[in-house]
């Protein structure tokens, strides 16, 4: 099997299968995205989707046809039963996650079939991605039929550079928390490198749902996930600018344009174009053009609005419930306000050649464009990039991402339906100039940013999301650098080996309480047989109280240094730090308490040495707000320099800031000193450790980010392992 630098991937290929007469045919379209992918710098790439045709229909022989057929043509198929189709593409797809991705709640039905069936299908797509990927290529995956590919993908190869754009809304958290599979379907989308959604508002929603199901936080537009770091951004689709403006000058066009001309005569034309959807608020538009026409009687005879509804998913019965809606509309209003020689509706169930679509793009006065959700719209953009040297006004729902970019355009909510038709009537009214001066400003926006851009831009990103990727992994252990680490602690007469606990030892658990935290059996066995060698000194060094430590680690022969070095056990004997913090607890206590009893989910920690706010289960917006005005009344209140407030993993702490880590660290090298020194944290009060020790110390960072420490691990998991390894060494 050939292998490719890129792969794109999408439900469906750019090239369809069908059985004419019982030969099989292909047909290529030429949607706006194979005109992006078409246009992208890379020469070695393949389109890897389902070619249209169920696979019962065919044969083995002509599956390695089609197979042979299409990669001549840059596809790779994935074969999808019947079944598949049916429980995949209209059941979870459309039947799912279309419907509450436009915020349709009450037309969204949840079935467990739809699901297992989406695991299934998304698997063969990633399965089919890394047969023809190379070992280190790129894969771009489009919209919400993959939304589990890119993790399904990085399980079979975590080496490659993955890309996804969602071309559908991301609703708001409210709406999204709705799925029941909400979370898989995050942390499915986490499996990539670059996340990318057509504004910022749909990127904004993934953020916050990422936030609030999964407590992950995002810096910068970027989100880390099992040890990547995922970047989430913007990039709104553009359009083929130029094919739009060609497409006016070919002889079927300019053929059309005339048809159309002699046609309407004096007659005024709005113009609605799309695939008949319920997101695309064809309901709500009839009735505004209704009542255009019982409120403005001016316009009666004079205008016609023409509607070209393309058949889109003709196999989900809401589709069909549509269909049959509009068609009665149109009729009741066609009967009830039509003359004989004048009918207000022109309505056209199917889909119309591309050029006739341009001709009508250049000839109708107004575009009506009226979704009640929608992505982002590319007819908005169509209409405007087919009007060279044209006068036209568009009307554009705010309800579409497309709004954005086009703010020339008149602005309708789709469901102030009397606003619409007043809207209309603006458009109808508004000079030749005005036209004009609006069109050109969206044109000089539209021409720069098109299609062909935005591929190259996501692109760009994804490569770029690479490059930080290696950076980040620079750090990451080697099999060389951990055979390095083993063979100096087995040379060794003297090891010191200094380890954090929380995010180091033990993940993270939802509150700060020790019965969750406390270690397992497995990890006080592995730190137990360290211990257990004369050879080796071992010391736990946390921000947890003493007695938390103490009682964790009773019967292990360990130094214990609790509170970040307030307090300190070595040989058996506490010892703490010089320091009045009594009357700086009794003085900022109350201002904690206050804070807590406003925020749901907050709670405080008290040590010796410090006051810990916990929110980790606090609504994050709402924390951070929380946690910013505490932070700032706290200083207030101290007025002291001696005294730090510090901001932590969904905490705020308050700590003499003379006592760290990096301290204890060297009193420990100090006391113990080693031929061999190992360390290992995830947080900044750990990096005062790293600081510290002597260069040739194993120091070692859990997790992803910046650090002095020479090596990083991913988690927990690889640390305990390597603690584990170490001990039964001989
Ligand atoms: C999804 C998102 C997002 C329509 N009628 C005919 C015809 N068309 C073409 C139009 C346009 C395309 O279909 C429709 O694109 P939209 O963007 O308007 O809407 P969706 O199909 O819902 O697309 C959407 C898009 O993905 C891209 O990311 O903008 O928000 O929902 O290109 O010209 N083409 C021809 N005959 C027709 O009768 N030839």
């Amino acid at each position: 099997m050939s292998k490719y630098k890129l792969v794109i991937a999408s439900n469906r290929l750019p090239v369809s299968v069908v059985r004419r007469d019982g030969k099989l045919e292909y047909e290529a379209s030429s949607g706006g995205l194979a005109t992006a992918m078409a246009s992208l710098e890379q020469d070695d790439k393949i389109w890897v989707g389902w070619p249209g045709i169920p696979s019962d229909d065919l044969t083995d022989s002509e599956k390695d046809s089609i197979t042979q057929k299409l990669m001549e043509q840059g596809c790779y198929p994935v074969f999808l039963t019947a079944e598949q189709v049916e429980l995949f593409y209209e059941g979870f797809s459309n039947d799912t996650l279309w419907p509450l991705f436009h915020y349709f709640q009450s037309l969204t039905h949840h079935r467990n079939e739809y699901w297992d069936a989406y695991q299934e299908v998304n698997d063969l797509f990633a399965r089919a991605a890394a047969e023809v990927v190379t070992e280190d290529g790129s894969v771009w995956i489009h919209d919400y039929h993959l939304l589990t590919m890119p993790s399904m993908l990085r399980a079979l190869n975590s080496d490659l550079s993955i890309g996804f754009f969602l071309h559908i809304p991301f609703p708001s958290f409210e709406i999204y928390r709705l799925l029941p599979q909400r979370k898989e379907l995050l942390k499915g989308l986490l499996g990539a490198d670059l996340i990318g959604f057509h504004v910022y508002d749909y990127a904004r929603h993934f953020l916050s749902s990422c936030l609030r199901l999964l407590g992950l936080n995002s810096y910068q537009g970027s989100i880390e996930y099992e040890g990547r770091m995922v970047k989430i951004d913007a990039y709104p689709i553009g359009i083929d600018y130029k094919k739009f403006r060609d497409t006016l000058s070919l002889p079927a066009t300019k053929k059309a344009i005339s048809a159309l001309s002699d046609m309407r005569k004096d007659m005024k034309l709005i113009l609605s174009v799309d695939r008949l959807d319920y997101s695309k608020g064809i309901p709500e538009r009839l009735e505004a053009f209704r009542i255009l026409l019982s409120d403005f009687p001016e316009w009666r005879g004079k205008v016609r609005l023409q509607m070209v509804a393309v058949p889109s998913r003709t196999e989900v019965r809401t589709y069909q419930e549509l269909r049959d809606t509009i068609e009665q509309t149109v009729s009741r209003i066609n009967g009830e306000y039509g003359t004989v020689d004048w009918a207000p509706i022109s309505y056209q169930f199917q889909n119309r050649p591309f050029e006739e679509v341009v001709a009508l793009y250049a000839v109708a006065d107004v575009a009506l464009v009226t979704p009640v959700r929608d992505g982002m719209n590319l007819v908005a953009k169509e209409y405007i990039a087919s009007k060279q040297n044209r006068p036209g006004v568009l009307i554009l729902s705010e309800m579409t991402g497309a709004m954005d970019e086009l703010p020339e355009a008149i602005s309708i909510n789709p469901s102030n339906t009397r606003s619409v038709a007043e809207a209309m009537h603006r458009a109808l009214k508004m000079s030749k100039r005005e036209q004009m001066r609006r069109i050109s400003d969206m044109q000089r926006r539209l021409k720069t940013y098109t299609v062909q851009a935005w591929g190259a831009d996501f692109m760009n990103d994804l490569l770029s999301a690479d490059g930080a990727r290696e950076h980040q992994h620079r750090k990451r252990m080697t099999d060389e650098a951990r055979e390095e680490l083993e063979a100096s602690f087995r040379e060794a007469d003297r090891r010191l080996i200094i380890l954090d606990y929380d995010g180091t030892l033990k993940d993270f658990v939802s509150s700060p309480r020790a019965l969750l935290a406390k270690p397992s059996i497995r990890l006080r066995r592995i730190i137990k047989r360290l211990a257990d060698d004369d050879r080796n000194h071992i010391a736990i060094i946390s921000g947890r109280p003493k007695k938390t430590l103490e009682r964790w680690f009773r019967g292990i022969s360990v130094s214990l240094v609790a509170e970040h070095g307030a307090w300190t056990r070595y040989d058996g004997k506490w010892t703490r730090v010089d320091v009045d913090f009594k009357h700086i607890k009794k003085k900022l206590r109350p201002v904690l308490e206050r804070y807590v009893s406003r925020t749901a989910g907050a709670e405080i920690e008290e040590k010796d040495y410090s006051l810990v706010w916990h929110y980790r289960n606090v609504a994050p917006e709402l924390a951070y707000v929380r946690a910013g005005e505490m932070k700032r009344e706290l200083i207030d209140v101290l007025n002291t320099d001696d005294i730090g407030v510090y901001s932590g993993d969904k905490i705020v702490e308050i700590k003499p800031v003379g006592i760290n880590k990096g301290d204890a660290a060297a009193e420990l090298e100090a006391l113990y000193p080693s031929d061999f020194i190992l360390a290992a944290g995830d947080d900044y009060t750990d990096e005062d450790m790293f600081r510290e020790l002597p260069t040739e110390s194993f120091t070692i960072k859990i997790g992803s980010g910046n650090t002095k420490a020479r090596a990083q691990l991913s988690d927990v998991q690889e640390m305990t392992q390597l603690l584990d390894d170490l001990g039964k060494q001989k």
